[in-house]
C-alpha cells in the first residue's frame, strides 16, 4: 500500500480578494503535492476559505449583502486562484458547509466531556483583522489607539465566554516539540513557538455573544465558536471526521500544514493543544513561509500595490511564476517581489539556461538523427558522470522537499542543468556531426537522457512546461513518474518537431 500523505494550505479569509501571497502559499503546497505524487505517496492536498467571524461579517456588511451571499461569492475567487495557479487540489473545504459544522461540533463535545472547555467571562484586547486576542504587555499605542503586533487595531472586548483549559498544556506542549524536532519548520519559528510557550500560556477564550456569523456551541447557542477553533478543524473535517471508516480517515495526522508566518502559533500552539485535549492525533509537521513585499513595500490595498495572480499568470505565463516564486527565495525567509527579477530569472534560468539546452539538443536530434532517440555508444566519463549526476536528482532533491528547502532543491536541478551546458559546449556535438557520427549519437542520447531526469524532477514546479518538454524527449505519459526514470526509453523512439518550451520575455516597458 502508498504511504499516505496529506498537505494542507490554511483556509483563506473571504473578507479579502485572493493576491500573490494566497498564491504563494497554494503554490509551494502544490509543488509538495506534485513532488509526492510522482514520488509514489497517495496524496490528499487540500485548500479551502474561512468563511465565519466578525471580520466577515463586517465585510459582508459594508458591501450591504448578506454573509453566506457574500462568501460565495469570494470563495469562488479563491477556487479560480487555485485554477489560475495551477493548483492540483483534491478538495476544496469552505467552513460553511454542513460536513464542517458536524466535526466542529462533535471537536467541541468532546473537549467539553473531557472537561477542557468551561464557561467563564473574557475581558481583554481584542483586533478583528487578525481575529486574535492578545495581552495588554503585547500592545503599542498609535494616535491615541492600542495596537497589536501586527500593527492591527484592537478594541476591549467584554462578554461571557467559554474558554479552553490552554494554560494545563504548556508542559505537554514543550515536551511534545522536544520530542518532535521537525514539528514546526523553519528553526528560527521553532524557537519562536517555543519561547512563546516557555513564558507561560493562559486559558484561550473559545466562543463569542457579541456576533452571529459563525457556528453555534453546542447546547449553548448565544455562543458562537471562537473562528480560529472552527478554522483549524477543516484540517480534520476534510478526512470525514469523526466517521474513522470515511474513504480519507486514514489521512490524519496530517503531514503538513503550511502556513504564513503570521498564524503560525495558532497550528503549532492552539491547533496541537486542541487535538491532545480531544485526545485525537497530532499533525507532523507545520512550516511557516515568510512574507512578499511589492517591489519593496508592504502589500496593500491603500498603497493600491496588492498584485492578482491571474494578471501576472496572463503576463509572464504559469510556470514562470511559478518558478519564480519557490527559486527567488529561501523558502522560509521574507521576499521582495519585484518585475525585474521575475523577468530576469524567466530569461536567464528558463530561456537561456534550460530553454536553450533542450531546443540545442533536440534540434541537432531532429536534424542529424532522422528525429529518433539515437544509440548510446561507449561512454567515457565526462557522458558517466553527467548522467550520474542527473540521476542522483531524486535523491538529493527528497530530504530539501521533505523540509521545503524548494530553492535549495532547485538549484540542484541547476546544477546539471549548468553542467549539461558545460558539456555540451565541450563535447560540440555540431562538429561530431562532421568526424564522429557514433560519438555524436551518444552524445546527444546522454543529454536527451539528463533532460528527460530533469525534466521528471521539475514537473511538480513547472507542470505545462515539462509536460511539453517530456512530449518533445519521446517520453510517454505513464512513465513520467520517478519509478519510471530507471527503464530508459527504446533506442529510436520517434520524436515530434522540437519547438521552444520558454520563449525570452522581452520587456515592452524596458
Ligand atoms: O490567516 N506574503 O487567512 P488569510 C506571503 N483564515 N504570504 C502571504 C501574504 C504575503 N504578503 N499575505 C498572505 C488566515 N499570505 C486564516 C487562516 S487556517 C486554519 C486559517 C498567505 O486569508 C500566508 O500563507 O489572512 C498567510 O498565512 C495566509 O495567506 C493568510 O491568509
Amino acid at each position: 500500500m502508498k504511504t499516505k500523505f496529506y498537505v494542507t494550505t490554511p483556509i483563506y479569509y473571504v473578507n479579502d480578494v485572493p493576491h500573490l501571497g494566497h498564491a504563494y502559499t497554494s503554490t509551494a503546497c502544490d509543488v509538495m503535492a506534485r513532488f509526492k505524487r510522482l514520488d509514489g505517496y497517495d496524496v490528499f492536498f487540500l485548500t479551502g476559505t474561512d468563511e465565519h467571524g466578525q471580520k466577515v461579517e463586517k465585510a459582508a456588511a459594508r458591501k450591504g449583502v448578506a454573509p453566506q451571499e457574500f462568501t460565495d461569492e469570494v470563495s469562488s475567487a479563491f477556487r479560480e486562484m487555485a485554477r489560475s495557479m495551477g493548483i492540483s487540489n483534491d478538495d476544496f473545504i469552505r467552513t460553511t458547509e454542513v460536513r464542517h459544522k458536524a466535526a466542529c461540533s462533535e471537536l467541541w463535545k468532546r473537549l467539553m466531556e473531557r472537561g477542557e472547555i468551561y464557561l467563564g467571562s473574557y475581558s481583554g484586547w481584542y483586533a478583528v483583522r487578525d481575529e486574535a486576542f492578545y495581552d495588554e504587555s503585547e500592545l503599542t499605542e498609535r494616535d491615541g489607539k492600542k495596537i497589536a503586533p501586527s500593527g492591527a487595531e484592537v478594541e476591549w472586548v467584554v462578554e461571557p465566554s467559554y474558554f479552553f483549559r490552554l494554560s494545563n498544556w504548556g508542559d505537554k506542549l514543550l515536551e511534545f516539540y522536544e520530542k518532535n524536532p521537525d514539528f514546526i519548520g523553519p528553526t528560527s519559528r521553532r524557537n519562536e513557538v517555543m519561547s512563546f510557550v516557555k513564558s507561560g500560556l493562559k486559558d484561550l477564550s473559545v466562543s463569542r455573544t457579541s456576533f452571529t456569523w459563525g457556528i453555534p456551541v453546542p447546547g449553548d447557542a448565544k455562543h458562537v465558536m471562537y473562528v480560529w477553533v472552527d478554522a483549524l478543524t477543516n484540517y480534520l473535517t476534510a478526512t470525514g471526521w469523526p466517521d474513522n471508516q470515511a474513504p480519507r480517515a486514514e489521512f490524519w495526522p496530517a503531514s503538513l500544514h503550511m502556513v504564513g508566518k503570521d498564524i503560525v502559533r495558532f497550528h503549532a500552539v492552539y491547533w496541537p493543544a486542541l487535538l491532545m485535549a480531544a485526545g485525537l492525533p497530532t499533525p507532523k509537521r507545520v512550516f511557516a513561509h515568510g512574507w512578499w513585499t511589492i517591489e519593496g513595500e508592504k502589500m496593500s490595498k491603500s498603497l493600491g500595490n496588492v498584485v492578482a495572480p491571474g494578471d501576472l499568470v496572463a503576463r509572464y505565463g504559469l510556470d514562470a511564476v511559478r518558478y519564480f516564486l519557490l527559486r527567488e527565495v529561501p523558502f522560509g525567509q521574507d521576499g521582495d517581489f519585484s518585475r525585474r527579477a521575475l523577468i530576469s530569472r524567466m530569461n536567464n534560468e528558463l530561456a537561456n539556461d534550460l530553454g536553450n539546452l533542450a531546443q540545442r539538443t533536440l534540434s541537432l536530434v531532429a536534424r542529424h538523427c532522422e528525429g529518433r532517440l539515437p544509440v548510446r555508444g561507449v561512454l567515457t566519463p565526462e557522458d558517466s558522470e553527467l548522467l550520474a549526476a542527473a540521476e542522483a536528482l531524486p535523491v538529493k532533491m527528497r530530504p530539501l522537499i521533505d523540509r521545503q528547502g524548494f530553492s535549495e532543491a532547485l538549484e540542484e536541478v541547476w546544477k546539471v542543468i549548468r553542467a549539461a551546458n558545460a558539456y555540451i559546449d565541450h563535447q560540440a556535438p555540431w562538429s561530431l556531426r562532421k568526424t564522429d557520427v557514433v560519438r555524436m549519437a551518444t552524445v546527444l542520447r546522454v543529454l536527451t537522457g539528463t533532460l528527460r531526469w530533469v525534466a521528471t524532477v521539475l514537473q511538480p514546479v513547472m507542470p505545462g512546461s515539462m509536460a511539453k518538454m517530456l512530449d518533445q524527449l519521446g517520453v510517454p505519459e505513464n512513465a513520467r513518474d520517478f519509478a519510471a526514470l530507471g527503464a530508459p526509453l527504446p533506442d529510436g523512439t520517434v520524436l515530434p518537431a522540437p519547438q521552444g518550451v520558454f520563449p525570452r520575455y522581452v520587456d515592452d516597458a524596458a
